[in-house]
């Protein structure tokens, strides 16, 4: 049997073309489009890319994308100040600090200074102590959301799966548990001192892979039938020298022949990650305003 393939891309565009008709409801409501703010320190390429593609996105759904970029050599306290002027800058709605900070900038310390209305990445403590208490006006972290979404189209209702969550970052793994938990999933988060992890992956209806390891989960750690979601983004050796590939965290052509459904890499979690942060750019701009949040949003 070879597994449905999850279109993340496709998902995405459904659902950033929903958003724009939301965007241009937010701009005749207040007069101004909802503003997302993206702030990165230093050159890292991949990251730069990222930004790039979210502002963009941004642009395109009708909302307004202002980045901010800063030197690599950016002192903590230059960074803190950046924040205080976008928390109290009215027409923006959301900030986004891209994730790695270099090493002399204290992360948690940045994430706690964002406004947390305005913290669309949801990484702060306010945000991931909502989430954990399932208050529904927590933002959630755009990737985990993502993945949740493409789970739901794909299975419907949840409630009762047994979900194993490999990784337990506080930017994956923890919130993507928590929404698990949330839709009534048996859940079990897995890491690096997990015993025997290919048995524990092999009770799993739905398998989410956050582990930032090449192709580590084999075709037979997986549940005949079961729904893989592979989040991971490793760049190894492409077939030409000098060229690269991206490849997931899930070993692809074997898990196909074993899974239901399975999201590829990439197309699959990545692009629902953009979707998801001009979601709660919206979500955000919409509580900021005063606003009722509007169906589907
Ligand atoms: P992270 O902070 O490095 O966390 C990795 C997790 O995997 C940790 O909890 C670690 O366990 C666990 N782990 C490492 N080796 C393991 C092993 N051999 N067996 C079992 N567990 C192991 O990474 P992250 O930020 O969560 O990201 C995970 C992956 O997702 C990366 O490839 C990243 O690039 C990708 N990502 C993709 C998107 C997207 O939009 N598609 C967004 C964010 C991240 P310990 O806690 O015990 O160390
Ligand atoms: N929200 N996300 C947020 N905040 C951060 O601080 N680091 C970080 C973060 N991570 C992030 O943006 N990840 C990410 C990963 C992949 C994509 C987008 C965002 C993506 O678009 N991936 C595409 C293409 C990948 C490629 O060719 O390099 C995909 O199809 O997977």
């Amino acid at each position: 049997m070879s597994a449905a393939l999850i279109d993340g891309r496709a998902a995405a565009d459904a659902l950033r073309r929903q958003l724009a008709i939301h965007a241009d409801f937010f701009r005749a409501s207040t007069g101004r489009p909802a503003g997302l703010a993206t702030v990165l320190v230093g050159e890292d390429p991949a990251s730069a890319v990222y930004v790039r593609s979210k502002i963009k996105a941004t642009e395109e759904a009708g909302m307004h994308g202002v980045h901010r970029p800063l030197p690599a050599d950016t002192s903590e306290a230059e960074l803190l100040a950046l924040v205080v002027e976008l928390n109290r800058d009215p027409g923006i709605d959301g900030i986004l600090v891209q994730l790695p900070l270099p090493a002399q900038i204290d992360a948690a310390r940045v994430i706690d200074s964002i406004d947390p209305g305005k913290d669309v990445d949801g990484f702060h403590v306010v945000n991931s102590g909502r989430l954990a208490i399932g208050d529904p006006t927590a933002l959630v972290p755009c990737t985990p959301l993502g993945c949740l979404h493409l789970l739901k189209e794909q299975l419907g209702s949840l409630s009762g799966a047994e979900a194993v969550v490999i990784g337990r970052s506080n930017i994956v793994g923890k919130p993507m548990a928590a929404l698990l938990l949330g839709e009534s999933c048996t859940v079990t988060i897995a890491h690096s001192r997990t015993r025997d992890l290919a048995e524990v992956c092999r009770r799993a209806d739905i398998l989410v892979a956050a582990v930032g390891r090449p192709e580590m989960v084999r075709g037979d750690w997986i549940k005949p039938g079961a729904t893989v979601i592979d989040v991971g983004i490793n760049r190894v050796p492409g077939a030409e020298p000098g060229k690269s590939r991206i490849v997931g965290d899930v070993a692809f052509a074997e898990a196909r022949e074993m899974a239901g459904a399975i999201t590829p890499v990439p197309g699959g979690v990545g692009p629902m990650t953009i979707a998801m942060l001009l979601r709660n750019t919206l979500v955000a701009a919409h509580r900021r305003a005063g606003l009722a949040l509007p169906k589907g949003l």
